[in-house]
């Protein structure tokens, strides 16, 4: 359970990868992950190429373990993004919020590894006979943009539908959901909401406070009526922007309003009036830890699950 195809492939001492979330997954975040075993990722996010460009050589002046640049496809720079990670020798790619097909021949030319995000069983499909490496399977459970399917029934049917090797996501912080994911069928997880909470996360302290006071129905969703559904914590701006919703405001001007408001919370630490990307399982996260006790914590909780659970099968 702890080395799989995903270690394998990746080169990391466990296979815990760490989400790529906007303004959040800065080369900080992504250094200390790597460097703590598991798959660090910078997030390109809407960044220009220049700045995501420097991310990446800041993160190799720190560390020579793999990492990852996640590229999140709506973004009006992802072309930009491609050409950058394929110039500056980037090992793995995820991508998240669309489809990566049209650039999987320039990342294979590069020798780069990819692992989309799906959020359904047909584009998981669609991706392997287009020769991606593993596939991201994130539930709805998860923060930010995400798709209708859970975790606990997605994860298994992708499972069975594909045979590249499957990173579970959405819902998952602890040692009980690690092995939860790898009785689904996965052999790695990805995190998110857990790492925005680590002492490396250069995050406004209103931000992860927000996620620490948070409880279990507190994650809600936003941006449902334009297509792009949203989960954040709930607080004035998200009370606001779905009574717009309620009121049939006009998609251009639901995302004219939605624009920028990660970074006032992420950065300013405005967490009245931006947007408090996070999973469900915020009502969990309860503390700030460094991401080595994180991935720690996660691996020996994982080891004491497993032996009692196979002590009650032997009953
Ligand atoms: O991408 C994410 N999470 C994100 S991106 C983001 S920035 C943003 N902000 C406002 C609106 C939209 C984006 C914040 N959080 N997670 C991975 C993810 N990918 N979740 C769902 C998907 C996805 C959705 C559709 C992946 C592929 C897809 O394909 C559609 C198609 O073209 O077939």
């Amino acid at each position: 359970m702890f080395k799989t195809r995903i270690t394998e492939l990746l080169g990391i001492s466990y296979p815990i990868i760490q989400g790529g979330m906007a303004w959040v997954a800065t080369h900080e975040l992504a250094a200390a992950v790597s460097e703590a075993g598991g798959l660090g990722i910078i997030a390109a996010g809407n960044a220009p190429g220049d700045f995501v460009r420097e991310e990446i050589r800041a993160l190799k002046r720190i560390t020579d373990k793999p990492f990852g640049v996640n590229i999140m496809l709506l973004s009006p720079f992802a072309e930009d993004i491609v050409d950058i990670v394929c110039e500056e020798g980037v090992p793995v790619v995820t991508t998240g919020a669309g489809n990566p097909g049209k650039y999987l021949d320039r990342f294979k030319d590069k020798n780069i590894k990819v692992i989309p995000v799906v959020p359904t069983v047909s584009l998981g499909k669609r991706l392997e006979k287009q020769g991606v490496d593993a596939l991201i399977v994130e539930g709805t459970e998860a923060g930010g943009h995400i798709g209708e399917l859970t975790t606990m029934a997605l994860v298994p049917q992708v499972c069975d539908a594909v045979s590249i090797p499957v990173i579970a996501a959405g819902g998952i912080a602890d040692g009980r959901g690690y092995v939860a994911a790898f009785a689904l069928g996965a052999e790695g997880v990805q995190l998110g909401t857990r790492f925005v909470c680590s002492t490396e996360a250069k995050v406004h302290q209103n931000y992860k406070d927000k996620i620490i006071n948070a409880k279990d129905r507190d994650a809600l969703v936003t941006g449902r009526s334009t297509g792009h559904p949203v989960r954040v914590i709930k607080n004035q701006f998200t009370r606001e922007f779905l009574e717009l919703e309620k009121a049939n405001t006009p998609v251009e001007e639901l995302e004219r309003i939605g624009a920028g408001k990660l970074r006032i919370a992420v950065v300013d630490g405005d967490v009245d009036k931006g947007s408090v990307m996070s999973g469900q399982i915020a009502g969990m996260v309860n503390d700030i830890k460094s991401c080595s006790e994180i991935i720690d914590d996660i691996i020996k909780e994982a080891r004491t699950v497993v032996n009692s659970l196979g002590g009650g099968l032997n009953e």
